[in-house]
């Protein structure tokens, strides 16, 4: 089978091929329609972008290239990035070249280590990781191809060096800024031997006599890597990319945007709202009094993090995944069982309260749960193993749009007066 070069390499052309012809043949059919309650609602449902890296039915959850995400929960981070890039699983010579690939090029430079010592001490986890990204990017070969006058076909490819770049030293930012951020000591190298997942664990320091904790790393990155185009982060990275800007810019852009709480950082709210729970009745609550609870932040205006979702319709089999590794694995840990309880009471209320669209759990709800058991207990970190993750969706995107040479979005925008006189 061919590494990831040679799979892409092999790929793009059919794949320009189909939309060339669809453009061609069917440019002028009607995909979509957009109310004036969409262009006020956050676009929510208007199909305006392709991406062909994943999707999400609203009534089945994370699709990976066509394939249920819940027949991808034993494989490996290179499995998912190449199955991200390419829409085939690797065979061994092909996930062994690509773990190679990252783990020759783990090693961050000194001078990202330099600007992040120089921020606050109590920055935010997510900030430092999206200063480090965006510190790298005069390190671009992108920019280096561009400058150089390289032809625009082949601008995936040094886009794609940059993409393996930046993944690979993903972990090694984000296992550093979490030592460095809570006081676990020194930084830990990377192993060159270890798969991605493992050297990931290996650098957090927290699973280096625990295979059972390095695998609930493996499960966290594949379960975050992508969904679809649309998404906050993966919708600004490819915005970004589209002006031609390099993977450092465009990633570092998306990374911010799963800052936000009503996205990325929901893993952290939550969490922080199931220790609330927990502080609060001394233990597993009641369903009475769990209902009380869940009542008293959306009455006090808040949302339930880890509930509701702009596309899914039905609880989100990342959610399920998490869930049920916690319960084979540790089902008897009180966060888990809290977490659980949540799970049976939360969707009622959410129905009772009548504004959610969707009242079931998303990723978010979970995840931090698995975290907390291994002894990670430092939520706001949460969004930083998301995003190592989710880096692998962003730069297949990018490599992507480069390869199908995207054009630069620019959505038409309107005034108050155009609707007001559109509507008379
Ligand atoms: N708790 C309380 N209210 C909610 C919730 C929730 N979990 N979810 C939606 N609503 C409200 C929402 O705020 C909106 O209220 P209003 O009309 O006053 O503005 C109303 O229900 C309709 O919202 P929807 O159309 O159902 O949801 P939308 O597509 O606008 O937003 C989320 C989707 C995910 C932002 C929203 O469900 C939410 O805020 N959830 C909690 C935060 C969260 O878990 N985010 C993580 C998403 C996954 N991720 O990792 O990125
Ligand atoms: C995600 O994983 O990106 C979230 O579920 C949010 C989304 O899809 O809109």
């Amino acid at each position: 089978m061919a590494n990831l070069f040679e799979s892409l390499e092999q790929q793009i052309p059919v794949w320009r091929g189909q939309l060339k012809d669809l453009a061609k043949n069917h440019g002028d059919k009607v995909i979509s329609e957009v109310t004036l309650a969409q262009a006020m609602g956050g676009a929510r449902g208007v199909k305006s972008m392709v991406c062909d890296t994943s999707e999400v039915p609203p009534d089945q959850g994370l699709l990976i290239r066509g394939t249920p995400l819940a027949e991808l929960t034993d494989v490996s981070a290179e499995d998912i990035f190449y199955l991200l890039c390419t829409g085939e699983l690797p065979d061994d010579a092909a996930r062994e070249n690509l773990r190679a690939e990252l783990a020759r090029r783990a090693v961050v430079p000194d001078y990202v280590w330099q600007v992040l010592e120089a921020l606050p001490k109590n920055s935010h986890p997510m900030c430092m990781l999206d200063t480090a990204v965006l510190a790298m990017q005069g390190e671009s070969k992108f920019v280096e191809a561009y400058n150089a006058g390289v032809s625009k076909d082949e601008f995936w490819k040094s886009m794609l060096d940059d993409c393996l770049t930046l993944q690979a030293r993903m972990s090694t930012l984000a296992a550093a800024i979490y030592r460095m951020r809570f006081d676990k000591g020194p930084r830990i190298d990377p192993n060159p031997d270890y798969d991605y997942s493992h050297n990931f664990a290996h650098m957090l320091g927290i699973a280096e006599d625990n295979p059972e904790a390095a695998d609930m790393i493996r499960l966290y990155l594949v379960l975050h890597c992508d969904h679809e185009g649309g998404n906050v982060s993966a919708h600004t990275c490819s915005l970004v990319g589209s002006a031609l800007s390099d993977a450092f810019y465009s990633v570092s852009a998306g990374l911010n945007g799963l800052s936000g709480p009503l996205h990325g950082l929901a893993n952290q709210e939550c969490l922080n709202w199931v220790l609330q729970v927990r502080d609060k009745f001394g233990g597993l609550p009641s369903e009475e009094q769990l209902r009380e609870f869940a009542w008293e932040t959306l009455n006090s205006g808040r949302v339930i993090p880890g509930y509701g979702h702009a596309v899914l319709r039905v609880t989100d089999p990342r959610f399920t995944a998490f869930k049920d590794f916690g319960m084979k694995h540790f089902g008897d840990d009180e966060i888990v069982q809290l977490v659980g309880r949540i799970f049976d009471v939360v969707p009622d209320v959410l129905k009772e309260h009548g504004k959610a669209k969707n009242p079931w759990p998303n990723v978010d709800a979970a995840s931090g749960s698995l975290l907390h058991h291994y002894g990670m207990t430092e939520f706001p970190y949460y969004t930083v193993m998301f995003s190592v993750s989710r880096v692998m969706g962003m730069c297949s995107q990018l490599v992507w749009n480069r390869a199908m040479m995207a054009p630069i979005e620019r959505p038409k925008s309107v005034t108050i007066k155009w609707l007001q006189e559109f509507v008379k």
